[in-house]
């Protein structure tokens, strides 16, 4: 019998590229028919043909508190009946920007826009507009959205300037972007040593998130740091993917490390399009109306978002909340290694707070060279074995996975079991 995914899939893909609004649902790196999601509620959804899965995705991190929480649909409920968006400022903006400022102490003021792409993007022209630099770093493996001169891949030569690794970003637009590999302590050194006063930031996902998971170490970070700070470059963190993801805190918090500009997303809106960016109120004062750097949105701090993203947040402070998703993300990859291990299959596993990473490799990666070292042909069979059991992973070996507070202990004993079966199937 047909899928009704098929049928959707080739229905989307008559009027929209590749039948996706963003290319990682295509499946396209794990081969088959992405799912047409039709709704979805606590750890679960449910896919066109009436199926469901238990959900490591969800939406790339923002559904921490489950999907369909009641408390957050009511919120944009009672949002939405006092109309969707004004063009003018709201107080729930307001409460928004204090809750953020409260949670993030690095952060003295805050703009919010739409997307970790429109944060980010933001973040590095305040950079270049408040020093007056146009050199940037980014780090190999990390992912910071699809902003021109953040769409780079490590080019050659010594300087490793980078190269567009997309189409249609002109070679000019990325002549500022170093790019350097993630955790090299001594290469941050000599770059820094040979350009240092040309560098406008660092931006860096603190735990990174879009080469799978791979932890930044504490010297990689506390180097990148001091180096800033000695050189007059501004430190970025994004953590779109991170912030309220790994801690009520986010990663700074974890390393006791305060950047100079931080970019959020995902988590803030609870699953609606709210993203931001902020840090010391000396620099964000560079940012119009005040000053120089221009940025603007039309639906930045959407109230009904904003209202999804505020009860989200009041939610994650609720006591113990992080203390229970560690424990549930831990039970998860605890319980994969062990069946992956009583299959005799090479694979490992680490957390931090509530994402993960799945490794076809005898250890987790502290590079990007080791993760592209990993088995991806056995996470593709370790994929499709797992969803078609109903246990929704990423659909790619370079992505990390999210667990919510409602993934209970029966929910993820559930996916151990199968994972036992798909591991079989893998030897
Ligand atoms: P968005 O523009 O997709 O909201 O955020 C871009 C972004 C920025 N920074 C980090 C650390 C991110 O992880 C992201 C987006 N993450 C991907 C997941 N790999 C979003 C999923 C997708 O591209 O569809």
């Amino acid at each position: 019998m047909t899928s009704h995914n098929d049928t959707l899939f080739a229905r989307a893909q008559r009027t929209t590229p590749g039948g996706v609004n963003s290319p990682v649902r295509a499946f396209r790196s794990v081969g088959g028919t992405p799912r047409f999601i039709t709704r979805a509620e606590g750890p679960y959804t449910w896919d066109a043909d009436g199926k469901r899965y238990t959900d490591y995705v969800g939406s790339w991190g923002p559904a921490i508190v489950g999907h369909a929480h009641p408390t957050v649909i009511k919120a944009v409920q009672d949002a939405a009946v006092r109309g969707l968006s004004f063009g003018a400022p709201t107080e729930a903006e307001i409460e928004m920007a204090e809750e953020i400022c409260k949670l993030v102490p690095s952060i003295e003021q805050v703009r919010l826009v739409s997307s970790g792409t429109e944060a980010t993007m933001s973040a590095l022209r305040l950079a270049r507009g408040a020093t007056g630099r146009d050199m940037i770093v980014k780090f190999e493996g990390c992912y910071h959205g699809h902003a021109d001169s953040l769409l780079v891949k490590a080019g050659s030569g010594a300087l490793t300037f980078g190269n567009p690794t997309s189409a249609g970003v002109p070679a000019d637009f990325v002549q500022h972007t170093l790019v350097l590999d993630y955790n090299n302590v001594a290469q941050l050194e000599e770059t820094f040593a040979r350009v240092g006063d040309k560098i406008a930031c660092v931006i860096v996902e603190p735990v990174a998130g879009n080469m799978n998971l791979v932890r930044g170490t504490s010297a990689f970070l506390h180097t990148m740091r001091r180096l800033c700070t000695q050189y007059g470059a501004l430190l970025i963190f994004d953590e779109v993917m991170s912030g309220f993801r790994v801690g009520l805190h986010g990663a700074q918090a974890l390393h006791n490390i305060t950047p100079d500009i931080t970019a959020l997303g995902k988590v803030i809106g609870g699953g609606m399009p709210v993203a931001a960016f902020g840090g010391r109120a000396d620099l964000m004062k560079h940012m119009a109306p005040l000053g120089a750097v221009y940025q603007a949105g039309t639906l930045s701090g959407n109230p009904v978002a904003v209202a999804a993203g505020m009860a989200t947040l009041r939610l994650i402070q609720e006591p113990g909340f992080y203390e229970s998703l560690g424990t549930q993300t831990r039970r998860l990859t605890d319980g994969l290694t062990q069946a992956a291990q009583d299959a005799g299959v090479t694979f490992c596993a680490d957390a931090v707070g509530g994402m993960f990473g799945l490794y076809f490799a005898t250890q987790p990666p502290t590079s990007y060279a080791e993760m592209m070292a990993s088995d991806k042909e056995k996470f593709n069979r370790f994929f499709h074995a797992m969803l078609d059991q109903g246990h929704y992973f990423a659909p790619a070996a370079f992505e990390a996975g999210f667990v919510s507070a409602q993934h209970s202990d029966a929910v993820i004993d559930g996916t151990i079991a199968a994972a036992r079966t798909a591991f079989a199937a893998l030897t």
